[in-house]
């Protein structure tokens, strides 16, 4: 794989209140409890917290899911956050959760939420931020170099994407999780919000992964890779050039290689150009390799 020159000191003006969400309901199932790519409620998912514990460093709490051992980052949300704290190079502990005890931790120092969701940070100021879009925006305000670039217009081509591909890759990636990356801890939790949500029993509904899923998902892929071809001299979005839509495109990536071999490589098939994308995430190595702790 070839290593490729990154430039991140291309420095924009940043209009933040650009990125809209495309508040709509793209399934038919109920949106609570599905791990949603993009914003759906537009509460203020911050707070500043009277009972945050006082940190005593500049460290910032990133607060994500475990995984079976060895315990390593996998749910794509939280790996939009993750890269963009290893981007900026700022330092962040990681605080492990799992699915029952997110709202228990969170319910006292966020807006009450109808679904406590994570990525969610702890700031140095003791200010509590939920939702991976809103929390990049604040790092962006107070850590603005090097720039998320959270003016690219790439940000909300990819979110299109990601909700056109949500529902014709879940029996791959719901009972993926299920099956192959969730501690005990979360199992019931997750098998019964979800059986709920799609209306099946998890070994039912992965029956309909493989091939048929990602002949349907191949049109969305597809999309992505024409993208990231806009810029040819690539290996980002916005060619040379990183960004946050490179950190929700490869945290989908890194997602589908920790749900299986057989995901990605699904998911690789179905781009009809898998070179494009392995080269975004050999480019995004030196943000991604940090992923256990
Ligand atoms: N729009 C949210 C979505 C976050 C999300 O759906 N997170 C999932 C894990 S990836 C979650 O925490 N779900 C909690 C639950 O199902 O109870 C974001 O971008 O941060």
């Amino acid at each position: 794989m070839c290593l490729v020159v990154f430039s991140h000191n291309v420095s924009r003006k940043i209009n933040v209140d650009v990125i809209t969400p495309p508040v709509k309901s793209f399934f038919n199932y109920p949106v609570t409890h599905l791990d949603i790519p993009y914003p759906q409620r537009p509460l203020i998912h911050s707070h500043r917290s009277s009972n945050t514990p006082t940190m005593s460093n500049q460290e910032i709490a990133l607060f994500d899911l475990p995984s079976k051992p060895p315990n390593k980052a996998w749910s794509p949300n939280p790996w939009k956050t993750r890269l963009a704290l290893n981007y900026k190079g700022l330092p962040y502990k990681t605080e492990w959760i799992e699915y029952p005890d997110i709202k228990p931790k969170f319910q006292d120092h966020l807006p009450k939420a109808d679904l406590y969701t994570i990525p969610a940070v702890i700031l140095p100021d003791g200010k509590w931020v939920m939702e991976s879009l809103e929390i990049a925006k604040e790092l962006e305000a107070r850590y603005p170099e090097p720039s998320l670039h959270l003016d690219s217009p790439y940000i909300a081509k990819v979110f299109e994407q990601l909700t056109n591909l949500r529902k014709p890759t879940s029996p791959v990636f719901i009972p993926g999780v299920l099956f192959n990356i969730l501690n005990e801890a979360s199992q019931d939790y997750f098998r019964t919000t979800r059986e709920k949500a799609v209306g099946k029993k998890m070994e039912d509904f992965a029956q309909e992964g493989g091939a048929p899923a990602w002949e349907a998902a191949a049109p969305y892929v597809q999309k992505v890779t024409a993208l990231l071809k806009e810029n040819p001299e690539g290996p980002f979005f916005e060619g040379k050039t990183v960004g946050f839509a490179d950190f929700i495109w490869g945290g989908w990536l890194l997602f589908m290689g920790r749900i299986s071999e057989d995901a990605i490589a699904g998911a690789l098939k179905a781009s009809g150009e898998p070179d494009v994308h392995l080269k975004l995430l050999e480019a995004l190595k030196p943000w991604s390799e940090r992923d256990d702790h």
